[in-house]
């Protein structure tokens, strides 16, 4: 093998095996305050059934010993129960299940204890005092123990991510995309992406440094070239859809907009079930934006209700409808509310023209606003129509007063939000 191959393919290898990014690999950083054993209550605050207290650092089988009678280690990653007592008064504590596991096959990659202990505040403090007075440990700082995984190399970047939106998720949506997220799902593609560009810059540099031998193959830089324009598009279309994590994250953006006295407040305060806005039958009520977070039908959103739309009105009132407007136009998704009863009114009409057919047509700068309409007061209808107005753009009829139409409506939110 010619001199130069030998030397581009060893500076190939060495390229292509140095450290990247969201790897699993350790993060080449030392363990942050590595030496010191740490611990702190795993398990939510206040009383419960079972609490979980856990150690991490090389102190942990000394832990675990000095508070458990007999004093010998459990086997590794077996349930045992154990008298915990305080090592400083053999006070006995609690009769808990006490687990080992020897690092490195441990969460955070460090020798760990857990210790299932009851969950009375009595027992969780005596333990965590016990803990404390254990030479060599001391109480976890926020994140810690997931800081000593990242750094021992069990948790990428992208999966330690994964893990905090797992354990703040509130909604089913959330919970799957943190499950995809902590299972390597974005993990894998930032592995793709680094060794694209890896490639490429080895591919450059070897240009570079042999070009002039002419012994490099035919069109390796047009190669380099064309692969990393691919990866530039592909970030493109990845950013411009990361907005979807974002929302799944943070919860979509759905807007209850209408004119006055549609029920727009009734339905926010049937959607977030409590009472979140003043339901008047006195028009212009609601005067500035009101949000409150909700889950709908699994999904994370952000309900924000709004001034009703009209014009001729006082300067406050006024102030409403232009914030009303803006988040028109901030929003994912718009719940647009009319009176079933009240569609041939001027504030009606307007609303029709201004709001629902140009979102059906799609907005002029070509970004489609998803928006739902929703016909309210259908209890005030006569009896025994199916649709009383056809030629209206797509819509559902709902009774905020019956709570007829709901589980449609909510169906609709599950399509139009599983969508964005
Ligand atoms: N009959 C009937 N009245 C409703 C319904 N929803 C709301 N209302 C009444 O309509 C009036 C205006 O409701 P509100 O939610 O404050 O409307 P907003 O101005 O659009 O926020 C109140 O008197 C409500 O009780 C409904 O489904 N049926
Ligand atoms: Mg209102």
């Amino acid at each position: 093998m010619p001199l130069w191959r030998q030397s581009f393919s060893g500076a190939l290898t060495l390229l292509l095996s140095s450290p990247r990014l969201c790897t699993r690999q350790a993060s080449g950083y030392p363990a942050p305050g590595s030496g010191a054993t740490i611990f702190a209550l795993s398990s939510g605050q206040g009383r419960c059934g079972i609490a979980v207290i856990r150690t991490s650092g090389p102190a942990s089988g000394h832990a675990l010993r000095s508070l458990t009678a007999p004093r010998d280690l459990p086997p590794a990653r077996k349930a045992c129960l154990r008298l915990l007592s305080d090592p400083r008064s053999g006070e006995p504590l609690d009769r808990a299940l006490v687990l080992w596991f020897p690092g490195p096959q441990s969460f955070t990659g460090e020798d760990c204890a857990e210790f299932h202990v009851h969950g009375g505040p009595a027992v969780v403090s005596g333990v965590l005092q016990a803990l404390g007075s254990v030479p060599g440990l001391r109480p976890a700082e926020a994140g810690e123990f997931t800081r000593r995984a990242f750094a021992h190399g069990k948790l990428s970047l992208t999966e330690v991510e994964g893990l905090a939106d797992l354990i703040h998720s509130e909604t089913e949506a959330q919970r799957r995309q943190a499950l995809r997220q902590l299972d390597g799902e974005l993990g894998d593609l930032c592995r793709g992406w680094a060794e694209t560009l890896t490639k490429a810059l080895a591919h450059v540099e070897a240009y570079i440094d042999f070009s002039e031998d002419d012994n490099l193959e035919e069109g390796v830089l047009d190669q380099a070239d064309s692969e990393v324009r691919r990866l530039e598009v592909a970030l493109g279309v990845h950013l411009r859809d990361a907005r979807r994590g974002q929302r799944l994250r943070s919860g979509a953006h759905v807007v209850v907009a209408g004119p006055p006295n549609a029920g727009k407040s009734s339905l926010v305060n049937l959607l977030s079930r409590k009472p979140v806005s003043i339901v008047s039958p006195e028009p212009g009520t609601t005067r500035d934006v009101l949000e409150t977070p909700v889950d709908l039908a699994g999904f994370p959103a952000l309900l924000s209700d709004t001034a009703g739309l009209r014009e001729g009105v006082g300067p406050v009132e006024q102030e409403g409808v232009r914030r009303a407007q803006k988040r028109l136009e901030q929003a994912d998704l718009i719940l647009a509310v009319l009176d079933a009863s009240d569609l041939a009114s001027p504030a009606s009409c307007n609303f029709l023209d201004t709001v629902v057919i140009p979102a059906g047509a799609g907005n002029p700068n070509g970004s489609h606003q998803r928006l739902l309409l929703v016909l309210n007061k259908s209890d005030l209808l006569p009896a025994g129509r199916s649709d009383p107005h056809p030629d209206l753009p797509s819509h559902l009829l709902l009774s905020c007063l019956t709570g007829e139409g709901l589980d449609g409506l909510l169906e609709a939110l599950k399509k139009e939000l599983a969508a964005l």
